[in-house]
């Protein structure tokens, strides 16, 4: 077995290709169109994902016809999940390179057992009965009202409930598409490691928001179990403070073209990020106007949580937004967003920027 110097050009690179090897080269010969054409560097990115959007009321409708397919119990986490059209071949359930979003039902009286995982995860509630919804987090019982975001941090127990007298439904956000590139998915049921399926609840979830009044944390007591030490121990972030600093950053006037109106969910330690891998963040898109197009190296996806939005896009593309809807934009692309209504929107999201940040691959070029 050899490729020798006398092989033709084109012979010499079919050899090295069958012996998985290759070179640069074959990025441009046209004996190797079967070749990866991204091996081929790009004056900027060109993402394997797509812009996409997902219609709420399409994906409740099917995750409700599931919920009478399906137990709980079954299922361990009852859900739909929102699937790139470019990354569905080759990638588990992907909305971007880096994220993953599903949507996740609990009828009266069902509940969802626990477990851990290194992802990082996050609830954003959509539909909640009055009281009686809540994920349990390392112990803190953390009730699930519309619009709260709940963290489960890497390695961090975690089981949903619906005490309740109507159904709830939430968002999950995960930045688990990275870990399993790289390596990093681990994950354990708590009913083979304590022989209960359930945590004990030991925490209200004024525990969790009282301890950044003084900006002291017991964090033994939070997290008994061991916590990378990266770990945003603010795990409860409730709506109304998210809704109430729009509000209040509205009247003052400010807000950025680029931007709109924006409050970042942040680790209160590190004032960082939600997570290393994943930032959270809410905005608000005044009544008529538009948030003007830029060029972001992140992974984004916006969710309506209130009022309606149009997106554009390159090539008169273009996705309007319901209540719920979830908006995916990958890497580079430029999109603008409108409110044409006579009512503010609010828009939240979930973005893989700190990945770019923490490795110093974060740019923005104005169009
Ligand atoms: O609720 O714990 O959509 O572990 C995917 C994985 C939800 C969850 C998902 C999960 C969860
Ligand atoms: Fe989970």
């Amino acid at each position: 077995m050899s490729a020798t110097p006398e092989l033709s050009r084109e012979a010499f690179i079919e050899d090295l290709i069958a012996h998985n090897f290759t070179t640069y080269f074959v990025a441009t010969h046209s004996k190797s169109a079967s070749s990866n054409p991204a091996f081929r560097f790009t004056p900027s990115p060109v993402s394997i994902a797509v812009p996409y959007s997902w219609s709420y009321s399409d994906a409740r409708e099917r995750l409700m016809s599931l919920s009478s397919l399906l137990t709980t119990e079954e299922a361990e986490r009852r859900n739909i999940n929102f699937v790139n059209p470019s990354l569905k071949d080759f990638m588990p359930a992907a909305a971007l390179p880096t994220l993953r979003g599903g949507i996740q039902l609990l009828l009266p009286d069902e509940q969802a057992y626990s477990h851990r995982h290194t992802a990082n995860a996050f609830r954003l509630v959509f539909e909640a009965p009055e009281s009686g919804a809540y994920t349990n987090v390392e112990g803190n019982r953390l009730p699930m009202s519309m619009g709260d975001l709940i963290l489960t941090p890497n390695w961090t127990w975690h089981d949903h409930h619906n005490e309740g007298d109507s159904h709830v439904i939430w968002y999950d956000g995960l930045d688990v598409l990275m870990a399993y590139w790289i390596g990093g998915v681990f994950y354990e049921e708590m009913v083979d490691v304590t022989g209960e399926k359930y945590q004990a609840i030991k925490h209200g979830a004024n525990a969790v928001t009282d301890n950044f009044g003084p900006g002291m944390i017991h964090r033994r007591k939070m997290f008994p179990d061991h916590i990378p030490a990266s770990n945003n121990p603010l795990i409860y972030y409730p709506y109304s403070k998210a809704r109430a600093a729009l509000t209040e950053l509205a009247d003052q006037g400010a807000g950025d073209p680029h931007e709109g109106i924006v409050v970042e969910y942040v680790n209160p330690v590190t004032c960082g990020p939600t997570f290393p891998t994943m930032g959270t963040s809410i905005r608000l898109i005044k009544e008529q106007s538009t948030v003007e197009a830029m060029h972001k190296t992140e992974n984004i996806i916006f969710i309506t949580m209130e009022g309606s939005v149009t997106f554009h896009l390159p090539d008169d593309q273009k996705f309007t937004t319901e209540l719920h809807d979830v908006t995916a934009m990958p890497s580079w692309v430029p999109y603008s967003i409108t409110n044409s209504s006579k009512t503010p929107a609010v828009l939240f999201s979930q973005t893989d920027r700190p990945l770019f940040e923490t490795l110093g691959f974060y740019r923005e070029q104005k169009t």
